[in-house]
């Protein structure tokens, strides 16, 4: 893709950078993202039934297979070259903040040093808070060594309240940067979606990459419509 001169020179020229990420930037690593067209797999799973605590306390033997599949996919994929585009940039940066919607970790693994991770991570576990059905519906579930409660995947589900520290860090990096990408999101999820707005409002540019127009393209400065794992590479380093 051929880069505007204009926006070459603001990206080179930055010093402090907030990029904003979704599933789009882990397709490129094999990671299936939320909204891509219904298929095989994703058939039986609907994200938007399944994250979510009343799924869990109703079923938990499935969310488990659902976040036990991701897990092992998360696992076996590689940063993409977008990934690993971040992680070099950062190195060239004052600073550089990944606020990251994905829960697969592959920021971290490419190396960025700075990832503030809004929806928790799927390879951690707590214990959940809720009743939850009758202990022989449980056989076999993950549960808390010391206590025997029924442990959950440590992500953030629809209806349930963000990291309060990580909401507060992502909107200070947006508000702090002289540069914000947003890369790979549908720009559907709040309070996610809202937050290159903070930017917007503080007359701080907004590039977004991503495959297709979202509710974001229309307002961001630069919109360039493509694959994160060609565009960023040449972008940015
Ligand atoms: C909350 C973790 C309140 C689990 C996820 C207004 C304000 C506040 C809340 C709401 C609101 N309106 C609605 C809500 C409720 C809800 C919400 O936003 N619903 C949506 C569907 C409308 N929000 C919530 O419930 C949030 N909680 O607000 O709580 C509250 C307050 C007080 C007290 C109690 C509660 C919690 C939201 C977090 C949910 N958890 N994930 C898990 O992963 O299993 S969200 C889930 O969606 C993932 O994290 C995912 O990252 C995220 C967003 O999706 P995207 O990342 O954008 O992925 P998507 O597939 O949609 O898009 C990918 C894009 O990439 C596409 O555009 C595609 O074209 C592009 N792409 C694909 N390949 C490439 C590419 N681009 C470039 N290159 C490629 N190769």
């Amino acid at each position: 893709m051929r880069i505007d001169e204009e926006l070459q020179r603001l990206v080179q020229g930055a010093a402090r950078v907030a990029v904003l990420t979704g599933a789009g930037i882990s397709a490129e690593s094999g990671v299936p993202t939320f909204r891509q067209a219904r298929s095989g797999f994703w058939e039986r799973f609907d994200p938007e039934e399944l994250a979510t605590p009343e799924a869990f306390a109703r079923n938990p033997r499935k969310v488990w297979a659902w976040y036990a599949q991701r897990r092992e996919q998360a696992r076996q994929a590689e940063p993409s070259p977008a990934h690993r585009a971040l992680a070099q940039w950062e190195q060239l940066l004052a600073w550089c903040c990944v606020v990251t919607q994905n829960v697969d970790g592959l920021h971290q693994r490419a190396g960025s040093g700075h990832v503030v991770e809004l929806h928790g991570n799927i390879h951690g576990d707590r214990r959940f808070e809720a009743d939850t059905p009758p202990d022989e519906d449980l056989d076999g579930l993950p549960r808390c060594p010391e206590t025997g409660a029924l442990l959950r995947p440590d992500v953030v589900w629809f209806g349930e309240r963000l990291p309060e520290g990580a909401l507060e860090a992502a909107k200070e990096a947006m508000r702090s940067a002289d540069l914000v990408l947003s890369v790979g999101t549908s720009a559907l999820v709040q309070p996610a979606a809202s937050l290159p707005l903070e930017a917007l409002e503080r007359d701080i540019p907004v590039v977004e990459v991503n495959r297709e127009p979202t509710p974001l393209t229309p307002v961001a400065d630069w919109a360039l419509q493509g694959e994160a794992g060609e565009i960023l590479p040449e972008l940015v380093t």
